[in-house]
């Protein structure tokens, strides 16, 4: 079959300018999906172009996804990406994936013994925020997931990143071999002490010694991870066949922009990513801060306002006079005064890019992709600049909005009385809630009293009930944008 590693691409597609046959798989990276692709897939392709290293890597999907697995093996592991800027669209060809693995193609064993082959210094993760089985408010394991549960009564045979990762550990204790270093990539706060406190509190369940062993031996860096990348659409994928000539199944494509911080935190070497614009420092925690809030949070805020107001992609949000105001004001506003940043840090300058970079109208961002898995997100998008207002006695009005819009979607019925396809978790027990209540103002404290996503210093907090409530109740009354407009 004709395929991006047999054909004569179009003659502007470069195929990778580097002797592949010189990598190592030298990270195993968990969650081959969208945004890995353009992100790390790209940055060590990038790398790899500009030195000798030999860090390549071995893709793995553990759920979904054996088609995307099984099509990348067919392609000789290599992908397109390409970056679509307002007027100009580059394609590059990825050839830093050495492997690719699927548990239901090369079973559990074959994967565990991939990461504990010795020369494996790295484990990374995209696995979406519930991945790390954890309660979203706290940020601690979750015992009752039903994948922890599984993963506890037969650790040998994990389902979740985290058993697969403490078995591969325990494989490499045994072996007297080096730990890896386990780097997560997720739009978590604080992803790598998120990702270490899940993994030693479920290696403690299991083996006192092995979870002692994880905490002196192996680091988890934690980073900050940004690029926009949509979900490959029909559309898009076309768009890429036309773009190279013949179809890719694995193509994606992307904003221009990226930036990555990593905290310089690895047990057994990494690549050199800062020859390509990572950026390595000690703290990450304060950029994560900043890219969680002011992008991830007004996200969240246009994605469910959006939806609502009858917007189909983030980028029609912005051509509403509004909501472009309504995400720069959340942005300097309401998320902005909460950080805390190292000095020279232009906080304006960032939020103009934001809205630029939302503006792309070559992204196809659903806002209903956004909207997806809201109970892991608010949190850490909306939680800490909340506690901030409280603490300052300030104006969260964007945030109660936010939140409001939140339990409007979560009902289930949009604004036409048009079913919404609400994928998240907690999905079925948020509805039960709405259902309740009938679309009635009671909702919100019912909503606000789930204390896995908001905690009883939130949730329970009268100024938080009130302006939930009137911002909820002015979207029962005015709608979506009448509210966003009235902001
Ligand atoms: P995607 O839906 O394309 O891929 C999700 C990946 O997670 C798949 O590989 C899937 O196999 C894996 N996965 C899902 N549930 C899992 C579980 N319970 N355990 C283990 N693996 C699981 O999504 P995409 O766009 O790649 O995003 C993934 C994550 O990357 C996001 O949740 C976010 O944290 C982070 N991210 C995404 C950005 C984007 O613009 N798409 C930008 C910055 C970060
Ligand atoms: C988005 C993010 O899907 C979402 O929740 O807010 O994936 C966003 O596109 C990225 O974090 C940008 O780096």
């Amino acid at each position: 079959m004709k395929n991006i590693s047999n054909t004569l691409l179009k003659s502007d597609v470069c195929l990778p300018q580097y002797d592949r046959s010189r990598l190592v798989t030298r990270i195993v990276h968990l969650g081959f999906g969208a945004f890995h692709r353009a992100h790390q897939g790209l940055f060590t392709h990038d790398m790899l172009t500009k030195t000798n290293s030999d860090w390549g890597i071995c893709e793995i999907n553990l759920f979904s996804g054996a088609p995307l697995i099984q099509a990348l093996r067919q392609q000789n592991c290599l992908y397109s990406v390409v970056e679509k800027g307002v007027q100009e669209t580059e394609v590059k060809i990825i050839g830093a994936v050495t492997e690719a693995m699927h548990p239901a193609d090369n079973g559990i064993d074959a994967i565990l013994e991939k990461m504990a082959e010795p020369q494996v210094a790295i484990v990374s993760m995209t696995i979406t925020e519930k991945g790390y089985c954890t309660d979203p408010a706290t940020g601690k394991l979750d015992i009752n997931n039903s994948l922890i549960q599984a993963d506890l009564s037969n650790p040998k045979a994990p389902k979740s990143a985290l058993g697969y990762i403490v078995q591969a550990l325990k494989l490499r204790r045994e072996r007297d071999l080096t730990p890896f270093t386990v780097m997560s990539c997720d739009n978590v706060q604080e992803n790598g002490h998120v990702a270490k406190a899940a993994i030693l509190e479920f290696a403690q369940l299991l083996d006192a010694e092995l979870r002692d062993w994880i905490e002196t031996n192996v680091a988890f860096p934690s980073t900050m991870v940004d690029r926009i990348v949509p979900a490959a659409t029909e559309d898009t994928l076309a768009e890429i066949s036309s773009l190279l000539g013949c179809d890719d199944p694995c193509g994606i494509a992307c904003e221009p922009f990226r930036q990555w911080v990593i905290e310089d935190n690895f047990v057994a070497g990494r690549p050199d990513w800062d020859v390509v614009g990572a950026e390595f420092v000690q703290d990450v925690v304060p950029y994560e801060e900043m890219k969680l809030r002011m992008l991830n949070g007004s996200h969240s805020f246009l994605a469910y306002l959006g939806y609502l107001g009858g917007y189909e992609h983030i980028s029609d949000t912005m051509t509403d006079a509004g909501y472009r105001k309504a995400a720069f004001d959340m942005m300097m506003k309401a998320q902005a005064p909460s950080l805390n940043m190292p000095q020279g840090t232009d906080l304006e300058s960032y939020a103009t890019l934001l809205i630029e970079r939302f503006t792309n109208p070559s992204l196809k961002h659903r806002t209903w992709q956004i909207a997806m898995d809201g109970s892991q997100k608010i949190p850490q998008r909306l939680g800490g600049s909340l506690k901030f207002h409280l603490a300052n006695d300030s104006d969260f009005s964007w945030l109660a909005t936010a939140i409001a819009g939140w339990m409007r979607y979560v009902s289930g019925v949009d604004e036409q009385g048009n079913p919404i396809d609400v994928r998240d978790p907690m999905a079925d027990m948020l509805r039960q809630i709405c259902d309740q209540h009938d679309h009635n103002i009671s909702v919100v404290p019912a909503l606000l009293s789930v204390e896995a996503i908001f905690p009883p210093e939130l949730g329970q907090n009268p100024a938080v009930i009130t302006a939930v409530s009137k911002a909820y109740q002015s979207l029962l009354d005015h709608g979506a944008r009448a509210t966003v407009a009235a902001l």
